[in-house]
């Protein structure tokens, strides 16, 4: 997507996106780049959304490193960019191919004030890597695999249980687990085999286990939710007395449908309600009639039964929109890659600003939603870098939305040449979804760090 006529086509394909989904805003939860594997975890009131990396020119698997998004009302994610890649293990360089590929799906715990990211390394088998904090840095505390390499050793889930026993779980077309030790990167007693594969000869396989577990309680119930069938892979899910089994096979979360060849459940409970993650294909088919490993993160809401049981959803197209369980304090610095929904954008990472949103043309845009104006703002800043400058539109509730006004972004003699723009705004009361609308001449218009309102 690094060529002009590639981010036409991606504009193009957005807006048509938008139009019929214009309902569906979390479909897909992350536009900017391609995201796959979601590992949601929820800390100290923050979601937390690892995410696997297809790249832009993948046509197979793609995938060398591992993201992070951030959000604390579901709607708005905050980029973090890359939180770990596949260099972080030593022993996963690949011969004279070197760290190239192979950052399969991965999720991450937090045990006593530490965060464990449990990372596939595809034909290294499982990684483990340990921090301080849910951002990183992280670092390979064992110099080696966790899980040797197999080809069954793919996508592991971690669950500790109430007694403190942690579990890690993985595997494709097999589900393995074993118990780890309190470390959290050692284990005891034997790799077991689940039973939540049941393939009997001649028998049809009654839970449709393909990869991607991933294992809760909630409730007193234990659950393992996972990719089911192959392919395409819908979500499905058993359930348990135990962590270890046996498990029941309860039925599909969501249905295989043809328009996501592969997917990967991870589930959270937040703020009251319950969220499924998983991925589809949109972007990548709103580019091409072709299929590619460029996979997009989505997310819905989940409703269980009384008996625990889980409401089977609809396909991501045809579900209800997210309801934003919160609203956005403009007053305050937003970076500017807290984004609900854009176009035409990309994001990348510098050593003195962190991340920054930039691939910046006329008529791409910004939304951050359910934005408290409270009594309205008298003023808009934001901060910019350019080599050629444009305006941003300040709008409300529509990219065609009430004009609040207009922030002329000037020249600022280099894309590292941070300075503030500001303009006066219209005063308007209350909650709304705003919208940063980019203006400008033909081309790249300047790279945007933040902004914020002044009352
Ligand atoms: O993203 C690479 C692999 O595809 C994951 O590890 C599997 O779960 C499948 O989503």
């Amino acid at each position: 997507m690094q060529n002009k006529y590639y981010k036409l086509i991606l504009i193009v394909a957005l807006f048509i996106t938008t139009i019929s989904t214009t309902c569906q805003a979390q479909d897909p939860v992350v536009q900017t780049k391609f995201t796959a594997d979601p590992a949601p975890m929820v800390y100290k009131g923050m979601v937390y959304l690892y995410t696997g990396h297809d790249e832009d020119d993948a046509s197979g698997f793609l995938m060398k490193d591992w993201l992070l998004y951030t959000t604390t009302d579901m709607v708005n994610w905050t980029d973090h960019g890359t939180v770990a890649d596949l260099s972080y293990f030593k022993w996963a360089e690949d011969g004279k191919k070197g760290f190239r590929n192979g950052a399969w799906a991965a999720q991450c715990i937090e045990r006593n004030g530490k965060f464990y990211l449990y990372c596939t390394v595809e034909g290294r088998g499982i990684g483990v890597l340990v921090s301080d904090s849910p951002y990183g840095p992280f670092i390979d505390p064992i110099g080696e695999p966790l899980i040797a390499p197999a080809s069954d050793n793919i996508d592991p889930s971690v669950f500790i249980d109430d007694d403190g026993q942690a579990y890690l779980y993985w595997g494709n077309p097999n589900l393995w687990y074993v118990k780890l030790n309190k470390d959290m990167i050692s284990y005891s007693g034997e790799i077991v085999k689940d039973e939540l594969i049941m393939k009997v000869k001649g028998q049809p396989d009654p839970f449709h286990y393909q990869e991607g577990p991933w294992v809760y309680k909630r409730d007193g119930h234990y659950y393992n939710a996972y990719a089911s069938t192959c392919c395409p892979e819908g979500m499905a899910y058993a359930m348990s007395n135990s962590p270890t089994g046996p498990w029941e096979f309860k039925g599909y979360i969501m249905k295989p449908d043809k328009r996501s060849n592969g997917n990967h459940p991870g589930i959270i409970d937040y703020k009251g309600r319950s969220y499924v993650f998983g991925f589809n294909y949109k972007l990548n088919f709103a580019l091409v009639n072709k299929h590619h490993e460029r996979r997009s993160v989505c997310v819905a809401e989940l409703k269980y039964n009384p008996d625990g049981t889980i409401q089977e959803l609809p396909w991501w197209y045809e579900g209800a929109a997210l309801k934003p369980t919160g609203v956005w304090n403009p007053y305050k610095r937003t970076e500017a890659e807290t984004i609900a929904w854009s176009e035409g954008l990309k994001t990348h990472k510098n050593d003195e600003i962190g991340i920054y949103v930039t691939s910046i043309h006329n008529n791409d845009y910004i939304e951050v939603k359910a934005v408290d104006f409270k009594k309205g703002a008298k003023s808009f800043e934001m901060s910019a870098a350019s080599l050629k400058g444009g305006k941003v539109e300040v709008r409300l509730d529509d990219r065609n939305g009430l004009l609040l006004g207009v922030c002329e972004v000037a020249n600022s003699d280099s894309l590292d040449g941070w300075k503030i723009f500001r303009t006066e705004v219209k005063k308007k009361k209350g909650v709304h979804n705003l919208f940063l609308v980019f203006k400008g001449d033909e081309g790249e218009l300047f790279n945007f760090d933040y902004w914020k309102f002044t009352k």
